[in-house]
């Protein structure tokens, strides 16, 4: 198709940049300015909102690119393969090209809204200048085509299960779980450090899982999904907890979505996490929350996945 050839030129244009990034800073995982939660919920929600939008099939190959560009990365630096790199960009053209171009701007401006404007300068710095601009020409070449190729109004919105025993269950979670969820600082700068010592690469494996497990995942459950999470943020009060209700469809959207995979997607998942997530961070987490509240949500959650184990 025009975007995969588009995708090649862009290959040429941008792969020289591509090889000079260190991939592995830890830096990527920092906020792009002031730390601003209630703002970056704001731009993440956009991110939901386009991914609701998008063709959820062009999603999965998006995903399965991104687990095969893994597969080839190679050097310090941990860039992918030239082919790979191609691939990726290719995909995720095809992605923006399945949504109306207002759902992609709106997450540019948003994120725009809370990136320093000395942060695009400093990314430069980094590498060798007129390779950067060398991509982001083929970058602007690229979109030319992905915006002659894309549709102007979004796919349908998704189908919504009722009356399941995954729906019924989610509610008895919920009840048990919500006190524990409104203990949680969810506007706190902690989830955005890094794990203590691990490296890069052993992180990217275990989120590697996570991607797998999504490109296997029923598309319009998770379309679904992301949709009960965009209502969700509609909802929070000052604190970024949601209603009761809307935590509830959460709930219930995500224990469908879990139950579209088979169990040992979910368990590759869980292992692979348990192994970069050590216990000094979930003491950490248990000892900022009131711990009556942490074990009833415990219980629930434990009631809970065997409801959804049966229907998987
Ligand atoms: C950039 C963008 C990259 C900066 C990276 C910041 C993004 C951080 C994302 C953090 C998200 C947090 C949520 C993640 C989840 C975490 C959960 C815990 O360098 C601009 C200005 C605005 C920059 C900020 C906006 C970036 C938006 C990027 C899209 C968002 C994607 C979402 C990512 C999230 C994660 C995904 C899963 O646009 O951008 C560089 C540009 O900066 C440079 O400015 C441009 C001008 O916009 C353009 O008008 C033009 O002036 C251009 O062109 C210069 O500069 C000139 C000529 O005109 C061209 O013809 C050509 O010759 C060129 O020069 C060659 O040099
Ligand atoms: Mg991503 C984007 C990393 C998995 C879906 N993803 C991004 C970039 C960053 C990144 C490179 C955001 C920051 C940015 O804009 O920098 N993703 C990344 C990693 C992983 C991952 C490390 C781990 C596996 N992604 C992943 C998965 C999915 C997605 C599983 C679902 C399928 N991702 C996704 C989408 C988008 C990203 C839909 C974006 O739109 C965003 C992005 O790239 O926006 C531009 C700048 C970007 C780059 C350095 C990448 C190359 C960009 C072009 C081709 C050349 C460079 C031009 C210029 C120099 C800088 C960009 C300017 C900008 C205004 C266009
Ligand atoms: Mg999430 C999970 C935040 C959008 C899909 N998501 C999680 C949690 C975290 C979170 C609370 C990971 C950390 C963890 O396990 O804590 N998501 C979160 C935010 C946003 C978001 C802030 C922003 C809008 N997600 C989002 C979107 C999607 C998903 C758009 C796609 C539709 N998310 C998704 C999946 C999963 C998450 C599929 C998970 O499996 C994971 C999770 O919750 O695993 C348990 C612990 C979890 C909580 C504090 C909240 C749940 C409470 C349960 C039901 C009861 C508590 C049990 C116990 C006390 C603690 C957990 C023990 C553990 C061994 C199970
Ligand atoms: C400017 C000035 C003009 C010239 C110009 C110009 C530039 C405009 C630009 C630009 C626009 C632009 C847009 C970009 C958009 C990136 C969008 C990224 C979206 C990320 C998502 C993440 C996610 C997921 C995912 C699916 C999940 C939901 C999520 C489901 C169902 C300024 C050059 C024209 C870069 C969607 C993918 C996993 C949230 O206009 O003079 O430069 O860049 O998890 O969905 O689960
Ligand atoms: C524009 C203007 C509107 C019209 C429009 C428009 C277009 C927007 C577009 C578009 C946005 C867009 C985004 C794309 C992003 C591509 C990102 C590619 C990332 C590739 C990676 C590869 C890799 C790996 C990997 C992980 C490794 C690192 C690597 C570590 C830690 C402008 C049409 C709406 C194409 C990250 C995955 C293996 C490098 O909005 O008017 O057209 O395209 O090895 O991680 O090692
Ligand atoms: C400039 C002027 C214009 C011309 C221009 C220009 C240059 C802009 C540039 C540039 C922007 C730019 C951006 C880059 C972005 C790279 C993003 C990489 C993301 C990598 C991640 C990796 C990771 C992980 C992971 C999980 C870990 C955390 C991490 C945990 C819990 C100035 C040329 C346009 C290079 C997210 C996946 C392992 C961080 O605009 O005139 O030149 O470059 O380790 O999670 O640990
Ligand atoms: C233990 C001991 C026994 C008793 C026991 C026990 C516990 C087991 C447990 C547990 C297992 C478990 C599993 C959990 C799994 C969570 C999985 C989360 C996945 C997240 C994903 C995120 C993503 C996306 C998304 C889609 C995108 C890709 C991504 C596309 C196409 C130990 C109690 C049985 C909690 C997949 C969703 C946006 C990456 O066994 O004696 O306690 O918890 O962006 O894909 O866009
Ligand atoms: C198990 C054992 C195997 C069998 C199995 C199994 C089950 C695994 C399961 C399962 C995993 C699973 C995960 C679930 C996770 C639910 C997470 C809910 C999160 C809700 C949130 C709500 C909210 C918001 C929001 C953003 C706000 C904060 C909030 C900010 C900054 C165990 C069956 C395979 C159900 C986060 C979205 C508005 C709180 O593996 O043998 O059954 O279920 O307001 O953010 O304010």
């Amino acid at each position: 198709d025009e975007i995969g050839d588009a995708a090649k030129k862009l290959g040429d244009a941008s792969y020289s940049f591509a090889k000079e990034v260190d991939w592995n800073n830890g830096i990527f995982l920092q906020a792009p300015g002031k730390f601003q939660p209630l703002k970056a919920l704001k731009a993440i929600d956009k991110m939901i909102e386009m991914g609701a939008a998008a063709d959820p099939k062009l999603l999965k190959e998006a995903a399965e690119a991104h687990h095969k560009a893994i597969g080839s990365i190679s050097g310090p630096n941990g860039v992918t393969s030239r082919a790979d790199w191609d691939a990726v960009n290719a995909a995720l053209g095809r992605v923006v090209a399945s949504v109306p171009k207002a759902k992609v701007m709106a997450v540019y401006d948003s994120v725009k809204d809370i990136t320093d404007p000395k942060v695009p300068a400093y990314m430069k710095s980094l590498v060798n200048g007129p390779d950067a601009e060398k991509a982001y020409q083929g970058f602007l070449e690229f979109k030319d085509v992905v915006a002659k190729n894309q549709v102007t109004s979004a796919s349908a919105p998704a189908v919504v299960p009722s009356g399941d025993k995954i729906g019924v269950a989610a509610k008895a979670l919920s009840d048990a779980s919500y006190p524990f969820i409104k203990d949680i600082d969810w506007l706190s700068d902690i989830y955005l450090k890094p794990l203590p010592g691990k490296t890069a690469p052993a992180t990217l494996k275990a989120i590697d899982k996570m991607i797998v497990m999504g490109a296997k995942m029923d598309g319009n459950l998770l379309k679904a999904a992301a949709e009960a999470h965009h209502k969700a943020i509609g909802s929070i009060d000052a604190k970024g907890v949601t209603s009761a209700a809307d935590y509830e469809a959460v709930n219930a959207a995500l224990g469908r979505l879990v139950a579209s995979v088979p169990k040992s997607t979910v368990m590759d998942v869980y292992n692979s996490m348990a192994g970069i997530v050590d216990s000094t961070v979930t003491n950490n987490m248990f000892s900022k929350v009131n711990p009556l509240d942490a074990m009833a949500a415990a219980k629930g959650f434990y009631t809970f996945k065997d409801v959804v184990g049966a229907s998987q």
